[in-house]
């Protein structure tokens, strides 16, 4: 996706830059966040934090919100890898952190880019000290007890069991959707978008990452694990109830297809270009990895 790939070029540009390794004494750990951070990945929450921004009609360089974004999820899938929660050896193509680094600083380097997500956030410029603290405490609540971290806790309790429907859709809205949520209302708020906007922005983004977790499980099952750059079959390895473990493959095709949908429908009702967000979504749809 052309805006998508645009964008990443720019991002990655000034994310090698963000966490320097100027200090010899915490190289080890420096090293080890700028492992994860720079190894590639889709972007997807940065870009559509920026998108929503300029869809409300920001115009300042809010990267260091995206990136505080995308440091958040990098710690989570460091410490998502460790042998105490999914002990996989492989992410983003690469030996996962811990693999690379030893569990120590794997479990630091996660530590560190959560608090530096919160120091660059705060330090972001040129945009309303209000609008700001709002922003921030959607990240906080997103990425917390009761968002991305209650999705985990969740997940490991389900392990081994079998779960409803409803546990498993709780499970995602948390765990995948809550980021995306915050990516998106962040994206409104801190353009000064009103209340209705923001709403739609969070149908959207919930919508959203529902198909993109079922896309993910499906790709679990059918990806060529060099091109998802991640082990397949974990679902299987870890006992998780999936929607493809109680639905099947077709069911959950046309699932992704109809959830996709109610995603653009939120979209309709935003004022503006949303044409890229809808262009993005289709995409997702249609991942292969
Ligand atoms: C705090 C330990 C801890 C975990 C929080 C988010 C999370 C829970 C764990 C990460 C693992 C995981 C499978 C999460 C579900 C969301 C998801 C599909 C993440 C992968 O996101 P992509 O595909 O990754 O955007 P890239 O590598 O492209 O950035």
């Amino acid at each position: 996706m052309t805006a998508l790939n645009e964008f990443i070029v720019l991002f990655e540009e000034y994310l090698k830059n963000t966490v320097d390794e100027n200090d010899t004494d915490v190289l080890k750990l420096t090293n080890s966040m700028n492992y994860s951070l720079l190894a590639g990945g889709k972007r997807i929450r940065p870009f559509l934090l920026c998108e929503f921004y300029k869809l409300c009609g920001g115009k300042e360089n809010v990267f260091p919100f995206a990136a505080a974004l995308e440091y958040i999820h990098t710690y989570s899938l460091i410490h998502d890898d460790l042998p105490c929660m999914d002990d996989d050896d492989l992410r983003r193509g690469k030996p996962s952190n811990h693999k690379k680094f030893g569990e120590d600083i794997a479990l630091l380097a996660g530590d560190a880019l959560l608090t530096e997500a919160f120091f660059k956030a705060a330090t972001t410029q040129n945009v309303k000290s209000e609008y700001l603290v709002k922003a921030i405490e959607k990240l906080s609540y997103y990425a917390g007890y009761k968002g991305m971290i209650a999705g985990q806790i969740i997940d490991l309790s389900s392990e081994g069991k079998i779960v409803s429907s409803q546990t498993v859709e709780k499970l995602n809205n948390l765990k995948t959707g809550a980021l995306l949520c915050a990516a998106c209302e962040i994206g409104c708020i801190l353009a000064g978008a009103n209340q209705e906007t923001v709403e739609n922005a969070r149908v959207f983004a919930k919508n959203l990452g529902l198909a993109f977790q079922i896309t993910d499980d499906i790709l679990d099952k059918t990806a060529d694990q060099a091109v998802l750059g991640k082990p397949v079959g974990s679902d299987d390895k870890n006992q998780k109830t999936t929607f493809l473990s109680l639905y099947g493959m077709e069911y959950c095709k046309q699932a992704v297809k109809d959830i996709t949908n109610n995603a653009i429908t939120a979209l309709e009702n935003i004022k503006g270009d949303t044409a890229t967000l809808k262009e993005l979504a289709l995409y997702l749809c249609d991942r292969k990895f």
